[in-house]
Order: structure tokens, then sequence, then C-alpha cells
């Protein structure tokens, strides 16, 4: 399966699941549906039949609002059953809107409060050091997110500690939950700002597969001994007209039968 299909996939399947419960955080979800088609199919070491075996590769979804995405993901990859993705946030449910590893096969780090994402990721891979393992942690952030104070300590933590086996992304959509982060809080220059704590950072398109690809592959090439972070650019809502269209209010929307059926036709 190519990238383009598995993301297409990744699109349906979390607006599936959002639709079992009317709504959902549909922007920040699709936004990053092209980069976990690449970590997925390409990079991440992780066996849906052993889902905490010990030298897995390990994904803390710091934007834990974007559950629905991963769950997505999981379930294509056979970490659960599909049906599933029809419980979202329901009562005794194992897939909660927001990200917790003690229900959900797959799901590495607990998150939903933004901005602790990076600091959990250092303390996993400091551990994997530990251990002698020598496999990734990969973060995903949002880039309103990075007004987070706690943020920049676990930077600086990662930086200090040389923790080569992070990789942090920046799912940068250039909006959070009130509009255009440029005019909530600038978060820019957001790969001086990591540089300037012992990153090796990178730029790219966070919607062209390949692209995405060459990215993670040159930053685990590299031999500088520091953590990497790659900020993605991309596009809140991406790959479903209406949602793209309705801008900052794409954040947390609604997902009616009717909207799902538009959006499917979308993403044959
Ligand atoms: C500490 C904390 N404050 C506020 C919120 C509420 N909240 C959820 S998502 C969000 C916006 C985040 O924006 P961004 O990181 O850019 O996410 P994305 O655009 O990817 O959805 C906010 C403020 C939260 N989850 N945690
Ligand atoms: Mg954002």
């Amino acid at each position: 399966m190519t990238y383009e299909q598995f993301a297409k996939q990744i699109r349906r399947e979390t607006l599936r699941c959002m639709n079992s419960q009317g709504s959902g955080h549909v922007g920040g979800s699709l936004s990053i549906a092209d980069l976990l088609s690449v970590l997925y199919t390409s990079h991440m070491k992780a066996d849906p039949r052993k889902p905490k075996m010990a030298d897995r590769d390990q994904l803390v979804l710091s934007k834990g609002h974007a559950g629905p995405a991963l769950y997505a993901t999981l379930t294509l990859k056979g970490f659960f059953p599909m049906d599933w993705l029809n419980t979202l946030n329901k009562l005794g449910t194992r897939l909660p809107s927001h990200v917790n590893l003690n229900l959900t096969p797959g799901v590495d780090m607990t998150a939903g409060s933004l901005g602790q994402g990076l600091s959990c990721a250092c303390g996993l891979a400091l551990a994997q050091k530990a251990q002698g393992f020598d496999n990734y942690v990969y973060v995903i952030m949002g880039d309103g997110e990075l007004q987070e104070g706690q943020n920049w300590e676990g930077a600086m933590f990662a930086g200090a500690h040389k923790l080569n086996n992070v990789i942090v992304f920046v799912d940068n959509n250039k909006m959070q939950i009130d509009g255009m982060t440029s005019d909530v809080l600038s978060v820019e220059d957001i790969e001086a700002k990591f540089k300037a704590f012992g990153f090796v950072t990178d730029r790219v398109d966070g919607h062209d597969h390949a692209i995405i690809n060459d990215a993670i592959v040159r930053a685990k090439k590299d031999t500088t001994v520091a953590p990497h972070c790659i900020v993605l650019d991309t596009v809140k809502g991406k790959g479903v007209s209406f949602y793209e269209n309705l801008g900052p209010s794409n954040h947390s929307t609604t997902v009616t039968d009717e909207q799902f059926a538009k959006a499917l036709d979308e993403l044959k």
C-alpha cells in the first residue's frame, strides 16, 4: 500500500471514529494523517501482537486531542479490532478522545493536558538508553501547544542530555483553538528555538509523504549526538475541503452522517 492510500484510510477511519459521537477534534487529527502514514509504514518499530515489547519505538502524541487519528492508524495496523472506533468517548470505552496508555494497545503515553509530552519522551528515551536499546521515541506536538512553558524545560533536558533517540515533530498547522497561532501568541521561529536548546532541526512540507520520509531518514542517519526536531508545515483539516475551509473553527467540530458521507466521497 502506498503512503497516499494509507493516509486516505487513516483520514476515513479518523472521521468514522468521530462520526460515532457526532463530533471531534477534526482539524488537528487530519493534519497529522500524512505523518502517521509515513511513520507507521516505514519507521515505527512496533508489533501489534506485542504492543508493550520493551525494545519498541515509542510514540508520544503530545497533542493528545488528536487521539482518533492515532486510533485509526493503530487499528489499521492490527493493534485492536476496527469496531472499537465506534466507541469513542462512550462509557467504558478503550478509546477516550485524548490518548491514554492504560486503555489502548499501541498508545505509549497518556496525553491531553498540552505541553507535557516532550518531558515524558525524555524519560522514555533515557530509559531506553539505560537498557541499551537503539530505538526511537517520536513526539508529535502542536504549534499552539508550543506556548506551554514545560515544552522548553523538556527541550532543555533533551538537548543537555544529548537524547539523539528523540525525534520531535511539530505539526505546524498555524492554528490553535481560538484562531491563528500568530494572532494568539506567535511561536516562530520554531527551528531557532529548538536549535537554541541543542536540537538539530529541519522544516518540510508535512503533507508530502516522500519529503516527510526523507526528513526522518536524514534525522536517523545524522551522526550529531543530539535530539532532532522536524517542523512540518501542514494545513488544519487537510484532505477534506469543507473542513479545510472552516479555518480555525475546524478545531473541534461536527462529523454528522451527512458530513461523513461527503468526506468519504472526497477520500476515495
Ligand atoms: C494545558 C492545556 N490547556 C488547554 C487545553 C485545551 N486545548 C486543547 S487543544 C488546544 C489547542 C492546541 O493547539 P495546537 O497545539 O496548535 O493543536 P492543533 O492545531 O494541532 O489541534 C487547546 C488550547 C489543553 N488540552 N491543555
Ligand atoms: Mg495547531
